[in-house]
């Protein structure tokens, strides 16, 4: 039942009832992942279905992955100690030369909520930062943002500098200029329109 209630403080974007009874449950000693999983990332896995369907904006996710934070944050330090297992790393940026991060946060923040571990390098990457970070993190999946047509063809940098490198991670790619044809043009492994679809598509690829 409190499980149940986080699920719902998330989805009416109450940040501060989501930390309050994710303590309680922390408190209470009850089983993390089943908070994590039944109550925060249902919570965004319905969020997204909603986004889908037209019944909730950006503004509303934004809002829901803020709260869902917040009870993310609490137990964040229990995470990765054995009381759960993570669902395998994302690193994230927005690409060289751009400085738009509200659609990369809103992914990122989508990510951590569906339970990957999410190492998250900002605005203005270069191709070489995202090639260490994802050897230094062993991602599974390397998360590109673009918002300028001019600085798409950092993309393909990237792209080709983690396949250069020899890296096994998957690549990603999106942003409002961002479309399948330029993925497909060049080589990325997914494309994906929105922050739930990019969650779909990383658990499709780690699959
Ligand atoms: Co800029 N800007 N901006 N801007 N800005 C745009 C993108 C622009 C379309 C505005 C316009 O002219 N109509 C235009 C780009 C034109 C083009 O290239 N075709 C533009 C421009 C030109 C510029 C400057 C060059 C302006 C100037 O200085 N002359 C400059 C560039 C600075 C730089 O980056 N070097 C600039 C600066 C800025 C601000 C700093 C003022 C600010 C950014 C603040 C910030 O991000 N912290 C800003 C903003 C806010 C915008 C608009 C208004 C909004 C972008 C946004 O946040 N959308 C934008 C116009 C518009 O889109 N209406 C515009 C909301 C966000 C949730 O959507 O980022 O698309 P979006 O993310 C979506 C999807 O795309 C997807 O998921 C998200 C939603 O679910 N997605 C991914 C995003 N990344 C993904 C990664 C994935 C998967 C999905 O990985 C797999």
């Amino acid at each position: 039942m409190a499980i149940n209630d986080i699920f719902q403080a998330v989805l009416t974007f109450d940040e501060a009832k989501v930390k309050e009874l994710t303590q309680a449950e922390v408190d209470a000693g009850s089983d993390i992942d089943s908070v994590l999983n039944d109550g925060l990332i249902s919570a965004m896995d319905e969020v997204g279905a909603k986004f889908s369907a037209g019944e909730l904006f950006v503004p509303e996710m934004l809002m829901a992955a803020q709260a869902m934070k917040g009870g993310l944050e609490i137990l964040k330090p229990l995470l990765g100690s054995g009381a759960t297992e993570s669902k395998g790393t994302v690193v994230i940026g927005t690409v060289k030369g751009d400085l738009h991060d509200i659609g990369k946060n809103l992914v990122s923040m989508m990510m951590e909520g569906a339970g990957f571990n999410v190492v998250d390098l900002g605005v203005d990457v270069d191709a070489e930062k995202f090639v260490q970070a994802a050897k230094d993190n062993n991602a599974a999946v390397v998360a590109l943002s673009a918002l300028l047509t001019t600085t798409m063809p950092a993309m393909e940098a990237t792209v080709n500098a983690i396949k250069e490198a020899g890296i096994s991670a998957k690549t990603i790619i999106g942003g409002a200029p961002v479309t399948q044809a330029f993925a497909d043009q060049i080589n990325a492994d997914g494309y994906s329109d929105d922050a739930p679809s990019a969650v779909e598509l990383a658990r499709k690829l780690m699959a």
